[in-house]
């Protein structure tokens, strides 16, 4: 037997002995409380003898990784690979489309060797970051501050045994396949163990993975999973801090949820403002250049505006399912859930069927002059998904994304703030990937951690994003193929719906056309015939009006590509009279 499993069967031992085995049977639905019992082979008499083996095992631990692991077989050499392309991948995920949305143990002896402290008692760490709240539940410190530390052993590494090659990413998405039972039982073997297998995340997914149509979320995922599977119902888990687990993977993702959102993210407002603006003028200055602008006054006649709050809401839908992310729940539960989650990507009610369900909600608004032409209509119910209710808690959004289809967009605030981030087509946003077919992208896990880690650098490129806060009242336009990423600054509710104009028909059946529309396209079932049925349809209805409007774009176009060339000539004859442009 190498150390590593001693130490992990110890460990076992040493803790069962240490806690009463009904309350690690209560903390764990994987063990009984005569399994528990079972696991206290060495009974009390024991019990000096194995704090000896614990003390001993802490020196080996701290005198570092002993000589058995070492010796790293081919296979984990293969996982060290895995590990540097994980790590070079940074913490991403990918999507397409819409934006998916569109634990105590007493103060026993034990505690000891696995727990310092519990509470939020550390505020060095809120100082530090300007977090609301003090301090990781479960110790988790970012691995800067090891350099600080003066045991100098990082316990992530010694209680994870030769998994310690492993990079965290990976080794939380190994865990990912455990079940609660599993993820329970790995919780007793190690400190390390423990706080990975806390990460709620995981049992976030446990949760929605086996969810049946309720949430009755408890404040965090693990007793929620505990009280769905009518297992240790009514009781919080409350977190064991542990003393010496340096991780940037696991700390950051407990920094993004709980980051305050930061006054320079909010500073920067460029976009163009218009209040009483015709049509025509919209058409010529906007969406045929296919910029944004953010439009006032023109949610007045809105019943939503004056009715729409969560009482509202809750009133007429209050037992009505909405999407949010993978599940659908009732509003009534989504609330409750929306006032105790601290998360880094809370759900967000992004649901496409609002209408039909509460047809109320349709009746109390309009679509805004400028958006009615929606060329899609002549699909009938084979239309693409095109309108949804959108509502979250402060931090919840969307991270970037274009919308889809190629279409334009249109998003009304009703309640609450937003700021938006926006890129033309033609730059990525720092921190965000497409695969070169279109079809994915991979992007920073939360919204919180790309203004963390990557809104600084729109501030050094040349390229500078548009930008503004979307107040109530306020209708945001975003023009086809416009990267955006989204963050509700206080709770909000909101309508956005997608559309084809004759402005961009021309990048929507371009679009529908493409030989991977099966991937690319969404928001319909037939996704390959969409293209055939909307151009056949519209030429039936409308004759020769995709020529037309094919010669109009072009002749548009020559002319802006001409404009472009004579403001070059100027400046390039300024520029012999000693003038220099500033781009
Ligand atoms: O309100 C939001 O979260 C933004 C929604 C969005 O990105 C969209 O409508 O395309």
């Amino acid at each position: 037997m190498t150390k590593t499993k001693t130490a992990t069967k110890f460990k076992l031992k040493y803790r069962a002995v240490d806690h009463p085995p009904h309350r690690i049977a209560e903390e764990n639905p994987s063990v009984s409380v005569s399994e528990v019992k079972e696991l206290c082979v060495a009974g009390k008499k024991g019990k000096k003898k194995l704090k000896r083996q614990a003390a001993n095992l802490e020196k080996q631990a701290r005198a570092g990784v002993p000589a058995e692991l070492k010796r790293v077989p081919v296979a984990e050499v293969e996982c060290e690979r895995v590990q540097d392309l994980a790590e070079s991948k940074s913490r991403r995920k990918r999507k397409r489309g819409k934006p998916p949305n569109k634990d105590s143990l007493p103060n026993g002896k034990g505690a000891q060797v696995d727990i310092e402290h519990r509470g939020d008692e550390d505020e060095g760490q809120e100082n530090q970051y300007g977090l609301q709240r003090g301090s990781h539940s479960y110790g988790i410190q970012p691995l800067g501050n090891l350099l600080l530390s003066t045991q100098g052993c990082n316990v992530r590494d010694t209680g994870l045994g030769t998994l310690q090659v492993l990079s965290d990413e990976i080794i939380c998405d190994i865990l990912g396949n455990l079940d609660g039972r599993d993820l329970a039982r790995l919780a007793l073997v190690s400190r390390a163990f423990y706080v990975f297998a806390h990460q709620d995340s995981l049992w976030r997914n446990l949760v929605l993975d086996s969810y049946k149509g309720e949430l009755a979320f408890k404040g965090c995922w693990k007793t929620t999973y505990l009280a769905s599977h009518a297992l240790n119902v009514g009781k919080l888990h409350l977190p064991l801090k542990v003393k010496d687990f340096y991780s940037d993977y696991l700390f950051q993702s407990w920094l993004c949820a709980n980051l305050e959102i930061k006054p320079e993210w909010l500073s920067a407002d460029n976009i163009e403002r218009r209040e009483n603006l015709s049509v025509e003028d919209f058409i010529r200055d906007f969406e045929e250049q296919n910029k944004p602008v953010l439009l006032r006054g023109v949610m007045e006649s809105w019943p939503a505006l004056k009715k729409w709050d969560r009482e509202y809401l809750l009133k007429h839908a209050g037992d009505v399912d909405f999407a949010a992310g993978p599940i659908h729940l009732k509003l009534s539960d989504y609330y409750k859930y929306a006032d105790l989650v601290e998360e880094e990507r809370p759900l967000y009610i992004f649901d496409s069927k609002f209408a039909e369900k509460v047809p109320q909600l349709a009746a109390d608004y309009d679509v805004p002059i400028y958006f009615r032409e929606d060329l899609f209509r002549i699909l009938g119910e084979e239309r693409p998904d095109y309108r949804w209710l959108i509502a979250g808690p402060a931090r919840s959004g969307s991270s970037f994304h274009i919308d889809p289809n190629s279409t334009s967009a249109w998003n009304a605030v009703v309640r609450g703030a937003k700021k938006w981030v926006m890129y033309p087509p033609e730059v990525v946003p720092p921190g965000v990937f497409p695969s070169p077919d279109g079809a994915d992208v991979a992007t920073p896990v939360s919204i919180t951690e790309w203004f963390m880690n990557f809104y600084g650098e729109t501030k050094k490129r040349a390229e500078r994003p548009i930008e503004c806060i979307c107040r109530e009242g306020e209708v945001v336009f975003v023009p086809r193929g416009w990267w955006h990423i989204v963050i509700n600054l206080e709770e909000s509710i909101a309508i956005t719906q997608n559309f084809v104009s004759r402005s961009n028909i021309l990048n929507v059946l371009e679009f529908l056309s493409r030989p991977n529309s099966q991937h690319l396209v969404s928001g319909t079932k037939d996704r390959v015939n969409l293209y055939e049925k909307f151009r056949s349809r519209y030429e039936s209805l409308y004759p020769g009006s995709v020529e037309a409007i094919k010669e109009k774009t072009e002749a548009r176009e020559a002319a802006h590509r001409r404009a472009k060339v004579s403001i070059w000539d100027n400046a390039a004859d300024s520029m012999t009279g000693g003038f220099k442009f500033g781009f």
